[in-house]
């Protein structure tokens, strides 16, 4: 008896399975709304039928899920009791922002239907980790591979607009510059001088992304979590003038505010860029990236010429080739990246396969360098939490297709909200043109009910579907 038990334990043990996800994307791109939906469908999955795209959910083999202690103590807890408790508040309402990395830890069990796991007729356990982490970290990667004077310059360069598609940056950038232009960064430092200068480009850089510009440098000013008011978070860029090796033509006094800017800009980069890479992303085997295209299609050219630039800039971390700048971090972990184009509920469902070939567009590049690389990437349109409904609106004599929700402000209106352009629009397209999607407030829903959602299923085949075979 104690034998059998012994060997089933430790079958048991084998066919047990791990797998952390990685769920990232710009500021509102729709994160924690994703990971509530997540945990949410994986927790009713045994009682409800809402996944049919999901494999083991269809053919019965998920036996249930349920939430479990982190091993990661030294990460902050996802609150999905807090997001949900707000989902069905009256009226419902979205989860708070989030600002920080956090996790959540659930235990699947399944019932693995292939080969000799079959033969075992065991119940098998998948452990996911879901980690939550803002895409703008991912900017930074490219801060890894330059000196002070080199980055420097490149962002002075956008300060002044001297860069295509960087006038709404230099505009938002003068204040800025005519502070720094009554800094002298050659006499001896001046901690508070400097404190006070580095929290007034911090207010560019927020300045920017009010305006809706996602590509921010140096991504944790504009999401410090606990390191609110750091010195590490206290530098900036200057114009320097340097000679052909990159180095400062004006001889540099340990004592002065630019070597302080320097030592700064080389802390951040060591204790934050570095620190990310290595103890966090080097741990993830799977990642989803959310993109909401239809805020930048709202917001305008820059704004989406921007955001385009950013989802180039994050792609960049997950080239893994022998010359990256991750090579030397860590070796790669990571076998499939999900692109998801969130809030698919924001417009009619004729024009989701326009959202997917718009985010095809926006990633295609990279995508090419990174399936060399032999990551398994793919691009869906989804909504986590679902919060309107599709049906039909009358215009003279034509019938069209609409979407019905309740704005924020508690009003229900039915409505076309626009075409979601296939390809990259050009600058004219928001001449006159001009895209409107409202926000909606999340639909009523009974608590002993899964969330509404528009491809979940589809989203946790990719992600999960080969580990619960
Ligand atoms: N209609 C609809 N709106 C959504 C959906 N997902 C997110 N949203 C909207 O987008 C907003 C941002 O979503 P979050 O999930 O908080 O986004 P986030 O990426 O976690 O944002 P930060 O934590 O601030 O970076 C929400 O408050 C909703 O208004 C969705 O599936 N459908
Ligand atoms: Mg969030």
């Amino acid at each position: 008896m104690k034998i059998k038990q012994e060997v089933n334990d430790f079958v048991k043990r084998s066919l047990d399975r791990h797998l952390r996800l990685a769920v990232t994307g710009l500021s509102r791109a729709g994160k924690t709304a994703f990971i509530t939906s997540l945990v949410n469908q994986l927790l009713n999955s045994s009682t409800q039928d809402n996944l049919p795209l999901f494999e083991s959910s269809r053919n019965k083999q998920l036996l249930g899920a349920k939430r479990i202690p982190q091993t990661n103590l030294m990460v902050p807890r996802f609150d999905y009791d807090l997001a949900i408790e707000q989902l069905n508040a009256t009226p419902p309402q979205w989860p708070e922002p989030t600002r920080d990395v956090s996790e959540i830890r659930l235990a699947i069990r399944f019932t693995p239907k292939k080969g000799a796991r079959r033969l075992l007729k065991s119940t098998a356990t998948l452990y996911l980790d879901i980690v939550d982490y803002p895409g703008e970290w991912l900017l930074d990667l490219p801060l890894l591979d330059m000196s002070f004077e080199e980055w420097s310059q490149s962002q002075m360069q956008l300060l002044k607009g001297e860069k295509a598609g960087s006038e709404l940056r230099s505009t938002l950038a003068k204040q800025w510059l005519v502070k720094l232009n009554h800094f002298d960064m050659f006499a001896p430092a001046n901690e508070n001088r400097v404190a006070e200068l580095a929290k007034a480009y911090t207010d560019y850089l927020h300045a920017c992304k009010d305006a809706g510009l996602h590509w921010v440098q140096p991504g944790r000013f504009v999401l410090p979590g606990e390191l609110i008011g750091a010195p590490v978070l206290q530098f900036f860029p200057v114009e320097i003038e340097t000679d052909d090796n990159g180095k400062p033509v004006t001889e540099i006094k340990r004592s002065s505010g630019y070597a302080m800017l320097r030592s700064r800009f080389n802390e951040y980069k060591k204790k934050i860029v570095k620190a990310f890479y290595q103890e966090h992303f080097s741990t993830f085997d799977r990642q989803i990236v959310l993109v909401d295209c239809l805020q930048p299609l709202n917001s305008g050219y820059d704004s989406f010429m921007d955001m385009s630039g950013a989802i180039s800039q994050l792609m960049q971390s997950f080239k893994y080739g022998r010359n990256s700048i991750l090579k030397r971090l860590f070796s790669a972990k990571i076998d499939k990246v999900l692109f998801a184009a969130t809030k698919a509920d924001h417009v009619t469902p004729d024009q989701h396969v326009n959202m997917v070939s718009l985010l095809q567009q926006l990633v295609h590049e990279a995508w090419q360098h990174v399936s060399y690389e032999g990551i398994d990437m793919e691009c869906i349109s989804l909504a986590s939490i679902q919060a309107t409904m599709p049906g039909y609106a009358q215009a003279g004599e034509t019938t069209l297709q609409a979407i019905k929700g309740t704005t924020l402000a508690e009003e229900t209106i039915t409505l076309f909200p626009g075409e979601v352009p296939p390809k990259l629009p050009q600058r004219e397209y928001w001449q006159g043109n001009g895209f409107e999607f409202y926000q909606f407030r999340p639909l009523v829903i009974p608590h002993d009910q899964a969330l509404p959602h528009i491809r979940m299923d589809k989203a946790l085949q990719f992600l999960l579907g080969d580990k619960l075979r």
